[in-house]
């Protein structure tokens, strides 16, 4: 088991090696993209195409087929599922299984749905009702398809995991995003992700994250996959916020 992740709850940036699999993510986001993005050489590498700008705010139909498009993609659950990303999870696992919920992220100028606040992953599923999500305790493996700074990342708080699963209120467009405002967040505990291409952080699925808020409007898109992967043996015991038990006792009966 990893030190890092173990103790503040998510370990330092990672290195990914794929074979062909990133690759051929990143082209089929290209081909989907290119109409959108400002005058470029036909000639550029795959990795420098991914990093160019759009030549104006893309739409949210463009942002819905982007996200539908690759969601349902080969290219993303071959992936998902790829011999590098299952030894990624072994630094934390000893026996690593891909969790039914892994999403390819587009981070686009303004779009309002792409920034999540404070949650813990965990909070997200609690309340469903399929089998596939429940008591399965994945960890959330935060890829990057194009690099990330520090003012388009995310944001963890060191230590959150070793707390309860905290009440998570439903966010329209997104789903059970968002902590009560009351759980205030120490500012010395947060850890801002810088990630190059093909770089990620596994974090813990009680580990309180969120998107970093949108200061300026920035025109160049930030993709991610959040690859989730579980280990039957990996401790589950968790305490859970009486109100959020409370809602999950509700949406049975309802
Ligand atoms: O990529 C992001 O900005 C946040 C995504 C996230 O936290 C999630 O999908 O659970
Ligand atoms: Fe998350």
């Amino acid at each position: 088991m990893d030190v890092n992740f173990a103790n503040r709850g998510f370990t330092k940036i990672i290195p990914i090696q794929f074979e062909d699999e990133l690759k051929n993510l990143q082209i089929k986001i290209y081909d989907l993209t290119k109409n959108l993005l400002e005058n470029h050489d036909e000639n550029l590498d795959i990795q420098d195409k991914l990093k160019l700008k759009f030549k104006r705010k893309p739409s949210n139909d463009d942002w819905s087929r982007l996200m539908g498009e690759i969601n349902k993609s080969n290219e993303l659950k071959e992936l998902i599922n790829c011999k590098p990303v299952e030894d990624a999870f072994k630094i934390i696992f000893d026996n690593p299984k891909p969790f039914e919920i892994s999403t390819f992220r587009a981070r686009f100028p303004e779009q309002k749905r792409v920034l999540y606040n404070w949650h813990q992953d965990e909070g997200t599923w609690y309340l469903s009702k399929k089998k596939e999500h429940l008591n399965k305790f994945p960890a959330t493996l935060w890829l990057s398809l194009n690099g990330a700074n520090k003012d388009e990342s995310i944001q963890l708080v060191k230590y959150s995991h070793k707390k309860k699963l905290l009440n998570h209120n439903f966010v329209s467009g997104q789903g059970f995003f968002n902590i009560d405002k009351k759980n205030e967040i120490d500012e010395n505990d947060i850890f801002t992700v810088e990630t190059k291409a093909s770089e990620g952080v596994l974090f813990h699925p009680l580990t309180i994250h969120r998107s970093v808020p949108a200061t300026k409007i920035n025109f160049k898109p930030r993709y991610t996959i959040d690859i989730r992967y579980y280990d039957e043996n990996f401790e589950k015991k968790f305490k859970v916020d009486w109100k959020f038990s409370v809602k999950k006792i509700l949406k049975k009966i309802f």
